[in-house]
Parts: C-alpha cells; sequence; structure tokens
C-alpha cells in the first residue's frame, strides 16, 4: 500500500469546487433509467450515453471523478479511445463499483446485505491495471418495523472495512457507501438515529480492518424525512441534522464526504448540499457524488433524439455539475441556478 498515493487521490476527489459523477448503474438500474426514454438497454446504447456524459467538453472543471461500472471501465468510444483515456485527458478520475449488489440477509427479512467479497483481490488488480483510481461500494440500509437490526448494520459495515482494506492493498481509494434509503414514512428524527449507529457501526469497523482513513471517501446518506413522512423537513433542517450527525460520528481525518442524491430532485439535492457549506468551516469538504440528480435532466434531453441531442444534453450535465460545484463551495443561489 503506497499510503501517500492514496492520500493524494482522495484529497484530488474531493478538491475545491469539484465531485463525483455517479454513473455506475448495473444493467438492471440502467434499463429502468432507459425505459424512462423508450431505449433499449443494449451494449452500444449503453456506450453512447456514457460515452456522451464523459465527453462533456470542461466536465473536469466541477467533476473531480465518476464511477463506472465494469463495462464502461472496458469500453471504447465510437472512434476507438478508451473511456479511461477520454476521462484521464479531462482531469477526471476513473472510478469502479466492486460490489455484486444488495441481497437479502438470511434470517432477516426484509433487510440486505452487499456481496462481492469473494475474488475482489483479483478483481481490484485487474481494475488497476485498467486505471481504476478509486472504486466504491454500496451497503443499504432499511428504516422500518424493528429495522434496521443491528445484525444488518454490523455485516454490512464488516463488508465494508474488508472492502475498504483490500482497496488500499491495491492501490485504490475506497469510497464507502452505507446509504440509509430514504424509503419509509419515518421522521428525520428517526433518520438521524439510525445514520448515526450506521456510521459509528462503520468507523468502528473500519478501525478494526486497520483501514487507513486519510485514504478513504465516505459517501453518505443525508439526514432527512422519509420520503412518505407526512412532515417533510426544510433544508435548514436536513443541513443541520446532517451536519451535526456528521460531526457526532465521522472522525476528522476522513479526507472528504461525498453524498449521494437518493431520489431526491436535482435542484434539492443542490440546496441542500448549499446549505450544509453554507454552515462551515467543517472538519473535512462536503461535495457530493449524485447519480439521479447530475443525470436525470441530461438524459431526458438526449432520449429526445440519442447521439443527435450529445450537445444539448453535455450543456444540461455541464450546467448541473456547476451548480453542485458551487454548492460545494457554499455559493450556490438562484442565479447561478438561472444561469444557463
Ligand atoms: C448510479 O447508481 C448507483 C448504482 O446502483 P445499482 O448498483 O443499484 O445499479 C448507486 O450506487 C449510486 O452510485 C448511488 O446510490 C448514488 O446515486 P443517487 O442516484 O442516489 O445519487
Amino acid at each position: 500500500m503506497n499510503a501517500e498515493q492514496l492520500i493524494s487521490t482522495a484529497q484530488a476527489m474531493v478538491a475545491e469546487g469539484r465531485g463525483i459523477l455517479a454513473i455506475d448503474e448495473s444493467h438492471g438500474t440502467i434499463k429502468k433509467r432507459f425505459d424512462l426514454i423508450n431505449l433499449e438497454s443494449n451494449e452500444d446504447n449503453r456506450r453512447d450515453y456514457r460515452q456522451m456524459l464523459l465527453t462533456t467538453e470542461g466536465l473536469g472543471e466541477h467533476i473531480s471523478g465518476a464511477i463506472l461500472f465494469d463495462e464502461t471501465l472496458r469500453q471504447k468510444t465510437r472512434d476507438g479511445v478508451s473511456l479511461v483515456e477520454v476521462m484521464n485527458k479531462a482531469g477526471v478520475l476513473p472510478g469502479i463499483k466492486v460490489d455484486k449488489g444488495a441481497h437479502e440477509l438470511a434470517g432477516h427479512p426484509g433487510e440486505k446485505v452487499t456481496e462481492g467479497l469473494d475474488g475482489l483481490r483479483e478483481r481490484l488488480a485487474e481494475y488497476a491495471k485498467l486505471g481504476a483510481k478509486f472504486a466504491k461500494w454500496r451497503a443499504v440500509i432499511t428504516i422500518g418495523d424493528g429495522m434496521p437490526t443491528s445484525a444488518c448494520v454490523e455485516a454490512n459495515s464488516h463488508a465494508l472495512a474488508r472492502y475498504a482494506a483490500l482497496c488500499q492493498e491495491a492501490g485504490i481509494v475506497p469510497m464507502v457507501e452505507p446509504e440509509v434509503l430514504m424509503d419509509g414514512n419515518h421522521t428525520i428524527e428517526e433518520c438521524y438515529e439510525v445514520t448515526e449507529a450506521t456510521l459509528r457501526s462503520l468507523f468502528t469497523a473500519l478501525y478494526e480492518q486497520n483501514v487507513l482513513l486519510e485514504g478513504t471517501i465516505l459517501k453518505a446518506s443525508m439526514v432527512v424525512s422519509g420520503a412518505d413522512c407526512a412532515e417533510q423537513a426544510p433544508i435548514e433542517e436536513v443541513a443541520e441534522a446532517t451536519v451535526s450527525c456528521l460531526r457526532n460520528a465521522v472522525p476528522a481525518s476522513i479526507p472528504g464526504i461525498v453524498f449521494l442524491s437518493g431520489g431526491q430532485s436535482d435542484i434539492l439535492a443542490t440546496q441542500h448540499l448549499n446549505a450544509m457549506n453554507q454552515l462551515g468551516p467543517h472538519p473535512w469538504p462536503l461535495s457530493f457524488s449524485y447519480g439521479r440528480a447530475l443525470q436525470h435532466a441530461a438524459l431526458m434531453t438526449w432520449g429526445e433524439a440519442p447521439v443527435e441531442n450529445d450537445k444539448k444534453a453535455q450543456a444540461v450535465l455541464a450546467h448541473r455539475a456547476k451548480c453542485n460545484g458551487y454548492a460545494a463551495m457554499g455559493r450556490y443561489s438562484d442565479e447561478v441556478e438561472s444561469a444557463k
């Protein structure tokens, strides 16, 4: 493990005003996204779409890295240039999703554990050769009747920590993502409690597995009201609760925290990030690693005329990236949003 290299990659991922583009949808998820634009999910269409995103002019200005799915890391543009090369030229670090998805946790109906540790050492060695600089593993925690159980939280933390240690051994920065799902009618207070317990469990596991925190990025969910909760906490409350929860559970040695959007609208995800940064300074940079909240509008534009609309969709992506880049500095405003 080269600690210096891990630390400098991790710091580059959360450089000022920059964040991560999450385009690591597995085949099942990208099919759901393409269904929205009535497009078949086949290898060429997935390449065309992701090529469009990654060849956006000036992408590196507000995007420090992009998380890819295995297929994309190996793909080439229609002109035969590897997408990894395209990213390197744009100053966008290549990342790779290495988990094998969340599966039913035996003995715990309704709860999931993320799989993918078997053979991970060998897969990481190959990904490093293919140019991956960071990796991502997502665990999902559900809030519900009697959930989460400590068995579920601990099983997921243990897997995240084992994955993180293997990444660092391979010279790859681990992005650890314990996502507390927004699904359900729970209150923001319940979300706070579960998120804090999940983070405490995760950092205990990372410590036990000898993971270098300075070379690790946390991908966190925000502390929000459940999607079906009658009372939705306003932006300021979400910002204060999320920051307070993180300050209580995340060591200051973590080089940065990036958020997932989890089903929030594009603009709300940007507003939440901005509000949190306006409460700073914080012990760590707070930035973004959005999937849907960065891609949705661009996907809709592209879907009207795939490939033909590349430039139009790229302008939409560049705009969302800029808005979130500003939010990562606490400088987002209505003027930034409407300046297209
Ligand atoms: C892009 O979506 C990612 C892949 O999910 P699947 O393995 O289920 O296909 C997902 O992990 C994503 O990186 C994060 O959840 C953030 O995405 P959102 O849309 O929540 O910002």
